[in-house]
């Protein structure tokens, strides 16, 4: 049995701004290419099909179109399940239909996991959505389902009944699991910020499943490979965010023989990468001349110590895909990273921490109140002292703050259409 195992497709997620949808279709014909290379029996896709409920249309065209050229085309069987990402019914819609053309849905948990077999290869396909332990409650009403590790273990031990003796098994699942150790608690695992766990009450853990050939896993972004070797999670089609930025992009072509598995990482190409660029604004600048970018999505990590100009719109110039900046010199708590707000607004306005760019608070304390005057407003020098010292995390030196008195000196003259010398213009 041979088989090519995907997940976390995210068809119509964005990066900050940028549709991925081109290069989506780019990394699928990529995956059409590596179908009809291969011939495999089947393509698993472990959830996490969509990046949302409810899909704009150009994913759902998307989708629609690739399922059917590899289930028609080129005759290779779909397995899909939803992820947490998916709405399961909107997604299995229909899937009774698509069986027949060889696509098989599984949208939201059952009591018996669906089964895919795959009669002359001898081996079945287990296909387990996403679920929450809420949804397996009433599956299981003769059973205390408070965790989603008690909600797999029920799933796990009710369809062992179910098993052909002498044949291969493959799970499909979406969620966060782990293979723990006796003892383990999983507290030091490591996470990516695309699919946070929180306080890792979803952390399942992968020893009821152990009756399976292969476990195909989705959720997590980074491939890897977990207990033995037959869990696996194949990772995402593209770097999905900058914490991605290092990881190695691809899917697993799996071959399940009477001698045992196999599993090669092969990795498709992608239009564009996406990468993270170090250093000041002139040493990145000055590295781009060398070898010019051709297009990736770009981070940029600034440390020099001084206040740049215009850091976005210069690089902008060289980077037309740019995500992000963050000054690497700031104190933790004050940076904050600077994305791209979204598309409707003003590209060049960021976000950061709210001390900076934020108005200053409304004038209240100027006001006389009770009677009492409270506390002065800053001066425009005091506020450019205050963000000195944000930026560069010591205070205004006498001499730049003299400048700084000069030149709002002069622009006040000069907005009032006085000159230095005192002559009205
Ligand atoms: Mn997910």
């Amino acid at each position: 049995m041979k088989f090519i195992h995907t997940a976390d497709w995210h068809l119509g997620r964005s990066l900050n701004e940028y549709p991925l949808l081109e290069d989506q279709i780019y990394w699928l014909n990529g995956l059409e290419q590596l179908l009809r290379e291969q011939k495999p029996e089947a393509l698993v896709i472990a959830g996490d099909v969509y990046d949302r409920g409810i899909p704009p249309v150009e994913a759902v065209t998307l989708l629609d179109q690739t399922l059917t050229r590899f289930a028609r085309e080129l005759g290779v069987k779909v397995l899909v399940i939803a992820g947490n990402h998916d709405n399961g019914a909107r997604l299995s819609f229909g899937s009774r239909l698509y069986q027949e053309s060889g696509l098989y849905v599984a949208g939201a948990p059952e009591k018996e996991i669906r089964q895919v077999r795959f009669e002359r290869q001898q081996t079945t396909f287990w296909l387990l959505p996403y679920f929450t332990p809420a949804q397996l409650r009433p599956l299981f009403p003769e059973q205390e389902i408070g965790s989603y590790q008690q909600g797999f273990e029920a799933l796990m031990a009710y369809n062992r009944q179910f098993v052909r003796p002498g044949e291969k098994n493959v799970l499909v699942a979406h969620g966060f699991f782990q293979y723990l150790r006796q003892g383990h608690s999983g507290d030091e695992l490591l996470f990516s910020d695309s699919e946070l766990s929180v306080g890792g009450a979803d952390l399942i853990d992968l020893h009821p499943a152990d009756w399976f050939d292969y476990v195909a896993l989705g959720h997590l972004h980074a491939p890897q490979v977990l207990g033995d070797g037959r869990f696996r999670y194949s990772g995402s089609m593209l770097k999905y965010s900058v914490s991605e930025a290092l990881q190695k992009k691809g899917v697993n072509l799996v071959e399940l023989t009477g001698e045992g598995l196999q599993v090669q990482r092969i990795e498709l190409p992608s239009l564009r990468n996406l990468r993270v660029v170090t250093g000041s604004l002139e040493q990145i600048l000055e590295a781009n001349r060398r070898q010019p970018d051709t297009g990736d999505y770009v981070f940029a990590n600034l440390t020099q110590e001084g206040g740049v100009l215009n850091p976005m719109g210069r690089l902008r110039e060289v980077f037309p895909c740019l995500l992000g900046i963050e000054f690497l010199s700031r104190k933790r708590e004050e940076q904050g990273r600077m994305y791209l707000q979204d598309r409707a607004e003003d590209p060049y306005v960021f976000r950061t921490s709210a001390e900076i760019w934020e108005p200053d608070a409304p004038p209240e304390d100027d006001m006389p109140q009770g009677g009492r005057r409270k506390k002065k407003a800053k001066t425009p020098v005091e506020l450019f002292a205050d963000f000195y010292q944000l930026l560069k995390e010591e205070p205004l030196p006498e001499n730049r703050r003299k400048l700084i008195e000069q030149a709002e000196h002069q622009a006040r003259l000069e907005e009032n259409g006085i000159e230095e010398g005192g002559t009205r213009l």
